[in-house]
C-alpha cells in the first residue's frame, strides 16, 4: 500500500450495508483511533459550535454528490454546526462562482466545494478567504493557492491503475482500442486521473490497450448517452470504454446494454453500485471501482471544522481528527487522503446500497 493512504475496510460496509473506512495501523494518515471524541482536533482542542458548514458541489442533481454531501451532513450535525447544501445543476466552469459569492455575504464559516474548474473559481474562493471562511476543496481541487486544503477521494494513481487493470481484465489479453468517456473538459479530477491514466499505459502489461479518444459528457446523463452512441459509430473496433465518472458510466451503460454491443465493449470506470446494478446483474458491466462518497462529505466536513475552530492550519503535518474515521495527517500540498478505492462486481454489489 502506498505511504500516506489507507485502505477502505468493506466488511464494516456489507454488515452495515454502508461504507466505512478503517485503520491502518502503519498509517500516517490516520484512520481509526477509535477513542477519540468525534469533535477534538488531534491537538486536543474540539470543534467550535455553531459553526455555518456549507456544501458547494459541481451540481446539485447528481447522486454522486447527494451522498457525499449527506456524509458533511452528519459530520456537521456530529460537532453541532450548521449545514447547508447549495449549487448549479449544470457542472460548467463558472456556474459555481455566484454561489461562492453568496456564501461569503451570508459570512458562511467553512465553504467545501468540489471544483468545476481548477482557476475559475478562484478569485471567488480568495474573495470568500479574505472575509474570513475557510475553504475546503474535495472530489474535485483547485488550484492550491485558492483553498485551505484539499480532501482527496483516494490517490491519483490508485484510481488510475484500478480503471487501467479493469479495463484489461474485461477486453481481455489481445487487447484493442479503448476510448474514456469523461465528465467536464475543465473537470480537475478526472483531467488528473486521465492524465495517470495515460501514463499507466505506457507499462509493459498495457501495450495490447490503445487509447483511441477521449470524450467529455459534461456529467450530463443524455450527452454522455450521445457520446457513447458516437464513440462507437467513429471507431468500429473499439473493444472498451473507461467512464471516470458517475454519470458518464451509468450513461454508458444503459446505452450498451441496450444495444448490440452488450458483452462485446467492455465498460468500466467509476461509478455508484446503485446507478450501476441493472448493468452489473445484465451482463454489460463486469466491475467498477469507487470510494465512499459519503465517508469523503464526512472527512471534509471535519477538515472544514478543524480549520475554522483554529484546530489546524492546513499545512503540511497537521492532525485532525475525523469523527468515526478516525486520525487524519495533512500529507504535501495542503491534501488529505481519505484511502483506496473499492472494486464492485456481480459478487457484491447487491451488499452495497448508495
Ligand atoms: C461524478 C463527478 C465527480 C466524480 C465522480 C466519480 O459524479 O464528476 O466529481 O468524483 O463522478
Amino acid at each position: 500500500m502506498k505511504a500516506g493512504t489507507k485502505p477502505v475496510r468493506f466488511l464494516a460496509a456489507l454488515a452495515a450495508i454502508a461504507f466505512a473506512t478503517a485503520a491502518c495501523a502503519d498509517d500516517s494518515t490516520g484512520g481509526g483511533n477509535g477513542g477519540a471524541p468525534a469533535s477534538s482536533g488531534a491537538s486536543g482542542g474540539s470543534i467550535k459550535e455553531g459553526l455555518k458548514i456549507a456544501f458547494l458541489p459541481k451540481q446539485v442533481n447528481n447522486p454522486y454528490f447527494t451522498v457525499s454531501d449527506n456524509g458533511g451532513k452528519a459530520a456537521v450535525e456530529e460537532f453541532k454546526g450548521s449545514y447547508s447544501e447549495t449549487g448549479p445543476s449544470e457542472a460548467s466552469p463558472s456556474a459555481q462562482v455566484s454561489y461562492i459569492n453568496t456564501l461569503s455575504q451570508q459570512q458562511t464559516d467553512v465553504i467545501v466545494v468540489s471544483a468545476n474548474d481548477k482557476d475559475a473559481i478562484c478569485g471567488a474562493l480568495n474573495e470568500a478567504r479574505q472575509a474570513g471562511a475557510k475553504v475546503v476543496t474535495f472530489d474535485s481541487d483547485t488550484n492550491p493557492s485558492c483553498r485551505d486544503l484539499f480532501v482527496n477521494q483516494a490517490s491519483t494513481e490508485g484510481i488510475a491503475q484500478i480503471q487501467l487493470k479493469l479495463i484489461s481484465e474485461a477486453v481481455g489479453p489481445d487487447g484493442g482500442e479503448i476510448a474514456i468517456l469523461s465528465a467536464t473538459a475543465n473537470a480537475t479530477n478526472q483531467n488528473t486521473w486521465i492524465e495517470m491514466m495515460k501514463q499507466e499505459l505506457a507499462k509493459p502489461e498495457y501495450t495490447k490497450l490503445k487509447l483511441v479518444d477521449t470524450v467529455y459528457g459534461d456529467d450530463q446523463d443524455q450527452k454522455s448517452f450521445t457520446e457513447t452512441q458516437g464513440l462507437l459509430a467513429k471507431h468500429p473496433n473499439l473493444k472498451g470504454i473507461i467512464a471516470p465518472t458517475t454519470v458518464g458510466i451509468a450513461a454508458a451503460g444503459r446505452y450498451l446494454s441496450g444495444s448490440s454491443y452488450k458483452g462485446k465493449v467492455a465498460l468500466t470506470g467509476l461509478g455508484t453500485p446503485n446507478q450501476m446494478r441493472a448493468y452489473v446483474k445484465d451482463g454489460t458491466v463486469k466491475s467498477f471501482a469507487l470510494w465512499n462518497p459519503a465517508d469523503l462529505g464526512y472527512l471534509a466536513a471535519y477538515a472544514g471544522g478543524a480549520l475554522a475552530s483554529g484546530l489546524i492550519s492546513g499545512k503540511e503535518g497537521d492532525k485532525f481528527t475525523a469523527g468515526k474515521l478516525g486520525e487524519y495527517t495533512v500529507g504535501k500540498d495542503g491534501t488529505v487522503v481519505l484511502g483506496e478505492p473499492f472494486t464492485f462486481t456481480a459478487a457484491n454489489i447487491d451488499q452495497l446500497n448508495f
